[in-house]
């Protein structure tokens, strides 16, 4: 009897739930970038299915195009949508441009029971709408039907420059691998793409006045294997795009409303042109295409009519085949040995009258020359340039427009100057640094530290800028630089969920940003790099280092000891950027003790970057014989080589018996540094009061902030 019961029930609960109408999945708009405003109605949603038509006003091929990508978003879920001209919303999806907004990139989604009508502001904000919709619906939806919710969405973006940088020179990506990218960007509301597509380990752009720049510049003997710069794999690696590639590239992008800003970076990162025209370099070479990274002393000559012609004519080229509005000349990293050594460089620097001052030196004057001649070159096109911010040194050509790398400084002193900027500072925007301490489980990466919730954390406009600083500061962009990322799927890795996070920077207004909301947005868009095949890295799922670490620029950089530490007290040298600070037990593992002998450390913070406080996680136990350390001196140096003091501090010694957790801070003037060297002072004779008077103390430290 009871058996039967249960097999009735069986039936009863499946005949119950095969005749009640189906309950359909929802789509929801807790997307990412999140919409400025989602106004839902309590009213019944929009039923969406292969049945729904898509519409676009007739002759209006921008939307045409929008409507066949809108399709083509919809289809892995919904199956294939109908496109068509309508010239008002036929109770499908309908597509227009009408709005009226301040912003051109703003649009508004309306959706009824009736139907759904995206309205963009330009077909631009039109194609926002269409990304937020495709967002909103779940991406492993089966059975192909998806309810919208009623309501209204009104967004617009924060920035007008919203960027993603893709390095192709170190590592080279196939066309297909960077449309890909594109679709990524996309779909995260990113309207610039900024092409990296020359540099010392590859020239990867076909210019026809000047055919070894591919024949011979795309091409290097081998690459430095791991982080050994002097090593090589002697495997021949290569590639560059056609000028019909590229400009394929640029069709892809602008249908997806992407301009491709590509980068010649000039006078230094030049080492793929000089390996193939070495008369345009100082010494006049041998040089060749380097299997390494870094940055090279070898820069083109200023001093050197021919390099002048090759600029001219390569950025006209350039200017042929990219229509953007402005064209990135690099200006980063160029090294001025050469010129300050060359007699070419010096008769152009006194023909031109500069000489050295308390702003800048004459090399550096003439490093402006040369940018500014690279600026009118395209100035005569119709064209702005965008420079990396030591382009400013010497001076800044009229009209630029400065790409902020060392920190968010020199954006703010080009927004000073009366000059746009854009944010892309490496402690937020640098994805080639890896998301977390843990590099025994990580793909090989940079050496930096970055994880997403300091992604999300940045902040491009700090209070301290006034409102017309702030209005210089055009955009913000995340770069994928790729010296140590091979393949595509790699780069995926890195620049995922941490695009998603920029996305948020970008675009979402300061007042709605939330670490917390948006992480539980975010699988959601997971799901979607699924469903579309993206790589990406999971640490949002493995709460990696959130709660007990607090980042700052030398998180995660490398230390060098220079004294020794005790045998027994002492670790891995990551131990003392790793971000921890350990608790009050000095045997952990954790913990370096010094026996007598100060602590000097330096730390490479990689690159030059602003810095004014040092702060060291101290232990002292006096039962133990350990103590507070005597003194704190930081050095900095831009070599590794020659230290220069900028801060030294002494303490008081304790007189009784007393233990605690300590940090020990100094402030420093405001310098920029690569190096900096800690050192600790010791007690070198423990106090008559202690037990062992007379003996040398320990200190112990188990942290270096850099901030
Ligand atoms: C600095 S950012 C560079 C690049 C490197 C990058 C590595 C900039 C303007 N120059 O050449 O690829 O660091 O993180």
């Amino acid at each position: 009897m009871k058996h039967l019961f249960a097999i009735s029930a069986v039936a009863i609960a499946t005949l119950a739930t095969s005749c009640a109408p189906r309950q359909l999945p929802a789509a929801s708009y807790d997307i990412i970038p999140q919409p400025q405003n989602v106004a839902l109605k309590s009213e019944s949603g929009f039923r969406l299915s292969d049945h729904t038509l898509i519409t676009y006003p007739a002759g209006n091929d921008t939307l045409r195009r929008n409507a066949v990508m809108l399709a083509e978003f919809l289809k892995p879920a919904l199956g294939t949508l109908r496109v068509s001209e309508a010239t008002a919303a036929r109770g499908g999806i309908h597509l227009q441009s009408n709005l009226k907004a301040s912003n051109p990139e703003a649009y508004t989604i309306n959706v009824s029971r009736d139907g759904v009508v995206i309205d963009g502001a330009t077909a631009a904000g039109n194609f926002y709408g269409i990304q937020s919709l495709r967002k909103s619906i779940p991406a492993d939806l089966k059975g192909g039907k998806v309810i919208l919710p009623a309501g209204v969405i009104t967004d617009a973006p924060r920035f007008a420059y919203r960027g993603a940088h893709l390095d192709v020179a170190r590592h080279y990506f196939p066309l297909d691998s960077v449309k890909r990218f594109v679709d990524l960007i996309a779909m995260h509301n990113v309207n610039r793409l900024h092409w990296h597509i020359t540099d010392d380990q590859g020239w990867r752009i076909e210019i026809s006045k000047y055919p070894r720049l591919t024949e011979v510049g795309a091409k290097r003997s081998g690459t430095c294997i791991g982080h050994d710069m002097d090593t090589s794999d002697s495997i021949p690696y290569g590639g560059y795009y056609t000028q019909d590639e590229a400009r394929e590239l640029i069709r892809y992008a602008a249908e997806r409303h992407i301009t491709v800003i590509p980068e010649v970076d000039l006078p230094g990162h030049m080492l793929g042109a000089l390996a193939a025209y070495p008369h345009m370099g100082c010494t006049g070479g041998p040089y060749e295409v380097w299997r390494r990274w870094g940055v090279s002393d070898d820069i083109l000559c200023a001093g050197n009519d021919s390099t002048y012609t090759f600029i001219a004519d390569v950025l006209n080229e350039i200017a042929d085949i990219f229509p953007s509005e402005y064209i990135h000349i690099g200006g980063d990293e160029a090294p001025k040995v050469r010129w300050q050594s060359c007699p070419k460089c010096q008769a152009k620097i006194q023909e031109l009258g500069y000489t050295s001052d308390s702003h800048s030196t004459k090399e550096q004057k003439l490093q402006t020359h040369i940018m500014s001649f690279a600026s009118d070159v395209l100035a005569k096109r119709g064209r702005k340039i965008i420079g990396w911010e030591e382009m400013m040194e010497g001076g800044l050509p009229e009209g630029a427009t400065v790409m902020s790398w060392l920190g968010v400084e020199g954006g703010l002193k080009a927004a000073k100057m009366g000059h746009d900027a854009i944010m892309t500072p490496m402690q937020y925007c640098y994805f080639d640094y890896c998301q977390t301490l843990d590099r025994k489980h990580e793909p090989d990466c940079a050496g930096g530290f970055l994880p997403l919730h300091r992604v999300y954390s940045f902040n491009p406009v700090p209070e301290s800028f006034s409102p017309e600083e702030a209005a210089h500061i055009v955009g913000v962009q995340p770069n994928l630089w790729t010296e140590y990322i091979p393949t595509f799927s790699q780069a995926m890795y890195m620049e995922l969920p941490r695009l998603a996070a920029i996305s948020e920077v970008q675009w979402c207004d300061p007042k709605q940003k939330d670490f917390d909301r948006f992480a539980a947005r975010l699988p959601k868009l997971i799901k979607h790099y699924d469903a579309l095949g993206y790589n990406h890295s999971n640490h949002i799922y493995s709460k990696t280092y959130t709660d007990s670490i607090a980042p700052c620029l030398s998180t995660g950089c490398e230390v060098t000891l220079l004294t020794q530490p005790d045998i027994r007290y002492s670790a891995p040298t990551t131990e003392l950027t790793n971000g921890y600070t350990g608790p009050m037990v000095f045997n952990t593992g954790a913990w370096f003790g010094f026996n007598g002998t100060p602590m000097e450390a330096v730390v490479d913070l990689k690159h030059k970057t602003e810095i004014n406080q040092v702060s060291v996680h101290t232990l002292y136990d006096t039962g133990n014989w350990i103590f507070p350390p005597t003194t704190l001196t930081v050095l900095v140096s831009d070599d590794g080589i020659n230290f220069r003091q900028i801060a030294s501090e002494e303490y008081v010694m304790p007189t009784t018996y007393c233990s605690a957790l300590e940090d020990k801070t100094v402030t420093l003037p405001t310098t920029s540094a690569r190096f900096v060297k800690v050192i600790l002072g010791c007690v070198t004779a423990m106090p008559e009061w202690h037990g062992g008077k007379g003996l040398p103390a320990y200190i112990f430290v188990d942290e270096i902030s850099v901030r």
